[in-house]
């Protein structure tokens, strides 16, 4: 027992420390596990890193853009942590080998450390898992956790929202910002980015988002940005860095910080207990027996799914 517990505290601190192959057997454990012992251990030690997602439809410039902009933040001695929640992410290695921009050299970094999520699994749980895995990152003494997703379903907006800053990305292309409207995405973006800079109509979609967006600057106080960047080359990448501090600065001084992150923690707590009791229901609530008699008599009309629904909750809210 003792030498267990030994063995625990040095793999914790081995994961304080960053250290690498300790990061990937804890990610791997949490991805695998249903109980949350490890996070428990963890979770005296996060809080500290700053999340960023990234969020816009297929092929915006995501991925190439999280890696200029790492390569920017990294001059600053700063450490990195990646979730790539996209399984075609070239971060994943292979998809887009032959591009000007070197994916892959990131991984190699000393203080970079990237994951791709696979689609694996509910999608329910891939937004848990990559909550789950941004707690190993930032207890791994990250200074910043960037959380790529496809901005275009529900999932991917809640995984959007563990993040204290969130960036979408969209680019000069007909129909982009209806679609991004249409997916809630704009309400969820911090700061606005149109990558693709060197695309015709850029300067003329910039003008379409400023319009849209001139009566939310005032209703948040925050200097809503909409920058222009073209990642290939790289271009516009101090100035979105720029915008990052500057939102968490903002964030910081009025108190919002830690107001958003108690929000989020609140949720968390919800879908913690949510998800307790709805194994907990579909374990105990009614024996197979039970049901498949039941469903007999549903299926023959002697009984409707409604009544029987009632009373098996009835039974577990008022257990007698
Ligand atoms: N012309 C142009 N191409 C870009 C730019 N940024 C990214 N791309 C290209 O767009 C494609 C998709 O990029 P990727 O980063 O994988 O997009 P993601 O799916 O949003 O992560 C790649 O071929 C990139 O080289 C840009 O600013 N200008
Ligand atoms: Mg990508």
């Amino acid at each position: 027992m003792r030498n267990r517990r030994c063995a625990v505290d040095k793999r914790l601190r081995q994961l304080i420390r960053g250290d690498k192959r300790v990061i990937a057997q804890t990610i791997t454990t949490v991805e695998n596990a249903t109980d949350p012992k490890v996070l428990e251990q963890i979770f005296p030690h996060t809080g500290k890193a700053y999340h960023i997602g990234i969020t816009g439809p297929p092929g915006a410039g995501k991925s190439t853009l999280v890696n200029v902009l790492c390569q920017h933040l990294l001059t600053d001695g700063k450490k990195i942590g990646i979730i790539a929640v996209d399984p075609t992410s070239p971060f994943s290695g292979g998809a887009l080998l032959g591009d000007r921009v070197r994916m892959t050299d990131l991984s190699l970094h000393k203080d970079v450390y990237i994951r791709s999520m696979g689609s694996r699994g509910s999608l329910g749980g891939l937004a848990q898992k990559t909550k789950d895995v941004a707690l190993v990152l930032d207890a791994a003494g990250m200074d910043y956790v960037f959380i790529e997703t496809i901005g275009v379903g529900q999932v991917e907006l809640d995984i959007a929202q563990v993040c204290d800053t969130t960036v979408v990305v969209l680019v000069p292309e007909s129909g982009d910002s209806i679609q991004a409207m249409k997916a809630g995405l704009l309400e969820i973006a911090d700061i606005l980015v149109v990558n693709k800079g060197d695309r015709e109509g850029s300067d003329r979609f910039m003008l379409e988002l400023k319009f849209a967006f001139e009566l939310r600057e005032q209703v948040t106080g925050w200097d809503f940005p909409i920058l222009k960047t073209i990642a290939t080359k790289p271009e516009g990448i101090p100035e979105l860095g720029a915008a990052i501090a500057a939102h968490r600065s903002y964030l910081e001084g009025c108190g919002m910080l830690e107001k958003a992150r108690k929000i989020k923690l609140k949720r968390r707590i919800h879908e913690l207990i949510e998800n307790r009791i709805s194994s907990h229901l579909r374990e105990h609530m009614i024996g197979e027996h039970e049901l498949d008699t039941m469903l007999d008599k549903m299926y023959r009309r002697k009984l409707n799914p409604f009544r029987v629904a009632a009373r098996i909750a009835d039974r577990i809210i008022r257990p007698q």
